[in-house]
């Protein structure tokens, strides 16, 4: 038997955090599929089958998902029936009644929105197979999977917000914010949102959000929705991006309306990958508050551990880091998203 301890300590140095459960408790424990540990793999034995639900491919950080996820899987030795939502929850429910229909062994997937899942989630219970949530939460009933791998979003929001007031130390005048928030009612959307108010109702009363608005995480999102903001609310000064990609396609707004991004208005993301580094080491994003996406091992450990009927952690996060624009020349070569 592996030691809890080991189990969830990845090759990154990630550690386990929050309640143990135990992995059966949701679903398999009257008759797990597993195997015993090690049973899949390169040694003998059927593979474990995984069928996962991902959100879409809108951002950098989701493609960095994806790759991470399938090469554990390959890496693991587990048979991965991948599919892709085109972030619509509707597709993701039916992946997951197509993955219990297949009688995969686990199901995981990363929920676009956090309400909605019960009923399906109770036909997986029904079938046995356990379900692990990956990257975002849900708000149902949390009996109803076994744990979820992910980032911490009202922490990022926060360190977004701490980020943001080291940017704008020694600004004079007020500060008219923009917030480009994610995907309506996705954990990251609505948690980041919230971390950063909570700092910011903290810090300077001459802070103030004078516009925020849905760019669904996306490029074009961040892009279109900034040139509606620039033309409403030219004040604008400040901008607080839920990611990367969204700020980036906000800068090119900022371009074309004749400002300089990163000096004009000062920008403040969330996620970190590679695109918004170099945007970072430019000067066009001001700090980014990262937001690891390889949760690949993590998810294919906890997988075996599930499977094998071991203790896991109800949230097993993971550990991130915040960088300014004058680190992120030095830290863009070791970048691995
Ligand atoms: O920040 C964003 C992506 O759920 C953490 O989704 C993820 C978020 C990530 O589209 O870029």
């Amino acid at each position: 038997m592996i030691a809890r301890r080991d189990l969830f300590r990845t090759s990154a140095g990630v550690l386990a955090a929050g309640a143990l459960v135990p992995a059966l408790d949701a679903c398999s424990k009257s008759s797990p599929k597993a195997s015993s540990p090690g049973s899949s793999g390169s040694g003998g034995g059927k593979a474990i089958k995984l069928g996962f639900s991902q959100v879409g491919s809108e951002s950098g950080w989701r493609t960095a998902n994806t790759t991470s996820v399938k090469d554990a899987a390959a890496k693991a030795g587990i048979t991965l029936n991948f599919s892709d939502a085109q972030q619509k929850q509707e597709n993701q429910i039916a992946a997951i009644r197509n993955f219990i229909a297949q009688k995969v062994d686990v199901i995981s997937f990363s929920p676009v929105v956090t309400s909605g899942w019960d009923a399906v989630l109770n036909e997986a219970k029904s079938a046995k197979i356990p379900v692990i949530l990956t990257d975002r939460q849900v708000d149902g009933d949390p009996s109803l999977y076994v744990c979820l791998v992910g980032s911490d979003f009202e922490a990022e929001g926060e360190r977004a917000a701490h980020l943001m007031e080291k940017v704008l130390t020694g600004m004079t005048g007020p500060i008219n914010m923009a917030q480009l928030e994610g995907t309506s009612g996705s954990a990251p959307a609505t948690q980041r949102a919230a971390g950063f108010k909570k700092v910011m109702a903290a810090s300077d009363p001459s802070w103030k959000i004078v516009i925020s608005q849905d760019g669904n995480f996306t490029r074009d999102g961040g892009k279109q929705v900034m040139a509606a903001f620039l033309q409403s609310h030219p004040e604008i000064n400040a901008l607080f991006a839920h990611n990367d990609d969204m700020a980036i396609g906000a800068i090119q707004s900022i371009v074309a309306a004749g400002k300089k991004p990163g000096t004009d208005i000062k920008i403040v993301s969330i996620d970190g990958v590679h695109d918004g580094f170099v945007a970072m080491s430019q000067g066009q994003i001001n700090a980014i508050a990262e937001c690891n996406p390889l949760l690949g091992p993590q998810l294919m450990d906890t997988v075996k551990a599930v499977l094998a009927g071991q203790t896991v952690e109800k949230w097993i996060k993971t550990k991130e880091s915040d960088f300014t624009a004058d680190q992120a020349a030095a830290a863009l070569p070791q970048r691995q998203y």
